[in-house]
């Protein structure tokens, strides 16, 4: 994965010309949001994910900082508003059932135990999918086997037995990444 790294190092957002094709590996949060952004900068995103479907499982996720930004600068926020899990606190119950401590939304304003915008993973996942499949090719059910700078372009062989050729590719496999990359964040910092 070497090469992989020291590509996606080399370019910078400027080299992202129109109709670049860029292969952006794994459908989980980041990836189909970041394909999201690239098309709107005139690029042709590929997103491939490893699992047969989109990985909608998971805990709540709280929405706060930096990413409510992003879902506003998405035209999503009101979307994942009317998704949201709808909690409306914490409580800590003692054996006897009486309440010896509640913290509701509002507590400790933005930073408490539970963010006003606070969704499901799965709900989150299938909202920026939807909202990005428009304009990116996904393909379920296959990964990269090998990836092969070859200077003008990056081949990649998928387990499929596919080959093809795009002009970047991008991890954003998650945190069982096996990519000690952190460019993504500088990638989507210097686009959106
Ligand atoms: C199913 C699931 C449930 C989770 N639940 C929670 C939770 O409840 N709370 C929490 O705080 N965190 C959870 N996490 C941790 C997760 O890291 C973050 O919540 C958040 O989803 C990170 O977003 P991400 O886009 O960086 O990575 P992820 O959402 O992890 O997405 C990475 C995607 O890449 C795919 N992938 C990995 N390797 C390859 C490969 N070689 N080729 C192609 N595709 C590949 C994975 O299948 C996955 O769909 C969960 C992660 C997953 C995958
Ligand atoms: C995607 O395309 C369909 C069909 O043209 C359209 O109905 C839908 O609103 C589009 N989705 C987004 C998020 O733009
Ligand atoms: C994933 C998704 O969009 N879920 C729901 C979000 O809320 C709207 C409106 O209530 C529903 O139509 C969606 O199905």
């Amino acid at each position: 994965m070497q090469s992989m790294l020291s590509r996606s190092l080399s370019y910078s957002t400027t080299n992202l010309s129109k109709n670049r094709s860029v292969l952006i590996v794994g459908a989980g949060v980041a990836g189909p949001v970041l394909a999201y952004f690239l098309h709107r900068y005139g690029v042709r995103p590929v997103v491939v994910e490893r699992a047969p479907q989109l990985r909608t499982t998971g805990q709540t996720v709280d929405v706060r900082g930096a990413g409510r930004e992003v879902i506003r600068r998405m035209g999503i926020d009101h979307i994942v508003r009317e998704n949201i899990t709808q909690e409306e606190g914490v409580a800590i119950v003692d054996s006897a059932g009486r309440t010896r401590a509640a913290f509701d939304v509002k507590s400790f304003g933005d930073r408490g135990f539970i963010a006003d915008i606070e969704i499901l993973r799965g709900e989150l996942v299938r909202i920026i999918y939807e909202h990005s499949r428009n304009h990116t090719e996904y393909i379920l059910g296959d990964h990269p086997l090998s990836i092969n700078d070859r200077g003008d372009h990056v081949q990649v062989t998928f387990a499929s037995g596919n080959v093809r050729e795009f002009d970047l590719v991008i991890g954003a496999d998650g945190t069982q990444s096996k990519l000690a990359v952190s460019s993504l964040g500088t990638i989507l910092r210097s686009i959106i």
